[in-house]
């Protein structure tokens, strides 16, 4: 097989892919349309600002540029370059670029705080930092107090950045030699204590999911459009609004800002996509706006929800008010998409669906035996797109990956139809507006505070069903329980910490359930 190609049958499905020996991803996913004839069709149509459209001939020219750059500045094969940056084309350059030219891109999650960013530094010990600058004031301290220098610091866009440099390199770049299973890029996932893994992914893994989840169970193909709230530094969005329109020769639209439900139909309205990707907190907010003014939504084919499970009646609602179908889909970064889903035609509420093509599911007990039909236990994932492995985290990594099989953290059943139903994490993380928040992390701020002496926190169902966190607060001999404390407190977090990991509610407390050995009981003061 010629290098850099990926044969697959999809004359069944799951469909089975056959890799070249040598194979740098990045072919398949850019340069392969202009072999296929698409180079003058639009992949990317930004929607901010004076809505910039890029072809598939200009992105592949700006990927090797991107590429170019990056080598020009020193990097070697294998560097981690991490990404700092808001969807827009440079984002797609940076990371292609980088595949292409053997390096390892690192998307990080934009709304984090400077010591998030200095502790991501330290770990990955990247040699480039690369940064949209709407991110200077966390991503600046961050680079200041973390104990390892990037040599390569460079703004994303403007003068002296990597795009301004880009105009005089060449659109030239060989593609690096690289084996299917060779490391590719990372995310960082989030954990209840300790910080942040790096998530090791192999180059084969995007074919993987932009053929078993984006072509098998979405239907994608170079007529759709697609525009997803979850932005491209999450595994969810990163798939959604790149890999998979890239895959099959589809548009993606970009947006830059803050997903409100205003934005999403304006984007919606303006540029017709047929495939819409939001999270369960977001589509509550867009219903809520229905009152007011209801959306042309009409060019949607499917809507897609991740990142937290769906409550049944937000699905009702939503689909009585549209009439678009809404298809729940639970995807972990570590698997990288969407494994278990619903289709259209055949979608349960309250399910998170059936196991996506490529993919097997089973339920075990606390001894890894498989558990009857109907009865709760681990939710455990098998497929060809799981981790290599945590970045210098041989624990966690043996934790998780057990013969091939990964463990998910969540807990599951599965009825008589083969639906997947979620019953929650076995830890005590939450998911707030799809993202991760460790409790622990809200307690440690709170406790910063003068007049706090314990906190506990834990999440809490609002009026849409929805998981946000509440705290529970003991104060010391300083402390006075008042709305204005828990104001002042409010405020602390909301300064401290990225911004949906403040709690929604305080409660103050005597004290709070702990074991004989001192931890929190944190299940004791859920509310179910
Ligand atoms: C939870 C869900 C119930 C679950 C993701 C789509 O969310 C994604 O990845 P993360 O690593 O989080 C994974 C965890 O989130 N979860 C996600 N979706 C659902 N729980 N119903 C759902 N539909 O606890 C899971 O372990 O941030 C989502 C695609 C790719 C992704 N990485």
């Amino acid at each position: 097989m010629t290098d850099h190609t990926v044969a697959v049958d999809s004359s069944a499905s799951p469909a089975a892919f056959t890799f070249s020996d040598n194979f740098n991803v990045c072919v398949p996913f850019i340069d392969r349309h202009l072999a296929e004839g698409r180079g003058d069709k639009i992949a990317i149509r930004v929607h901010d600002g004076d809505g910039e459209t890029v072809t598939y001939a200009a992105l592949a020219e700006n990927v090797s540029r991107a590429g170019n750059a990056l080598l020009g500045q020193g990097l070697k094969s294998g560097d981690r370059v991490l990404m700092i940056i808001k969807d827009a084309p440079e984002f797609y350059y940076v990371f292609w670029g980088a595949i292409r030219a053997g390096l390892i891109p690192v998307p990080l999650n934009t709304l984090l705080r400077a010591k998030d960013f200095a502790y991501m530094v330290e770990n990955s010990e990247a040699t480039a930092v690369i940064y949209s600058e709407e991110y200077l004031n966390e991503v600046e301290p961050a680079l200041a107090d973390a104990s390892h220098k990037p040599k390569v610091q460079m703004r994303a866009t403007g003068g002296d950045s990597l795009i301004s440099k880009m105009a005089d390199m060449s659109a030239d770049l060989a593609p690096t030699d690289a084996d299917p299973g060779d490391d590719c890029f990372w995310l960082y996932s989030s954990g209840s204590t300790g910080n942040p893994k790096g998530v090791v992914h192999a180059h084969k893994d995007m074919v993987v999911t932009s053929q078993h989840y984006g072509v098998e169970t979405l239907g994608m193909t170079d007529a759709d459009i697609c525009f997803s709230a979850a932005k491209l530094f999450f595994a969810y969005g990163l798939g959604n609004a790149m890999t998979f329109p890239l895959w099959v020769g589809a548009e993606a639209i970009l947006f830059g800002g803050v997903p409100t439900p205003g934005v999403m139909h304006e984007v919606i309205e303006a540029h017709h996509p047929s495939l819409y990707f939001g999270v369960p907190t977001l589509y509550a907010a867009q219903l809520r706006t229905f009152e007011e003014r209801t959306p042309d939504l009409s060019s949607l084919r499917l809507c897609i929800s991740a990142g937290e499970a769906l409550p049944p009646d937000l699905l009702k609602r939503w689909t009585a008010k549209t009439g678009i179908p809404l298809l729940d889909g639970i995807g972990t970064t570590e698997i990288l998409h969407i494994f278990l889903s619903n289709r259209e035609g055949d979608i349960k509420p309250g399910a998170s669906g059936k196991t996506v093509p490529g993919y097997e599911g089973r339920i075990v007990d606390g001894d890894g035996n498989e558990v009857p039909t109907g009865e709760t236990g681990s939710l455990m994932i098998k497929g060809d797109s799981l981790l290599k492995y945590y970045w210098r985290n041989p624990e966690k990594t043996a934790e998780a990956l057990r013969d091939g099989w990964m463990y998910t953290g969540d807990t599951y059943y599965v009825d008589e139809d083969g639906f997947f139903f979620c019953c929650g994490r076995s830890d005590d993380m939450l998911k707030v507006g799809g993202i991760w928040c460790s409790p622990v992390e809200i307690e440690a701020k709170l406790v910063e505070h003068e007049q706090v002496l314990e906190a506990a926190v834990v999440g809490r169902a609002d009026d849409d069903e929805l998981i946000k966190p509440e705290a529970f607060i003991v104060l010391n001999n300083a402390g006075d329980a008042s709305d204005a404390l828990a104001a002042e407190l409010l405020e602390h977090c909301k300064s401290g910490l990225a911004r949906y990991k403040y709690p929604r509610w305080f409660n103050f407390v005597d004290d709070l359930p702990k074991t004989a050995t001192g931890k929190i009981q944190r299940f004791r003061l859920r509310a179910d």
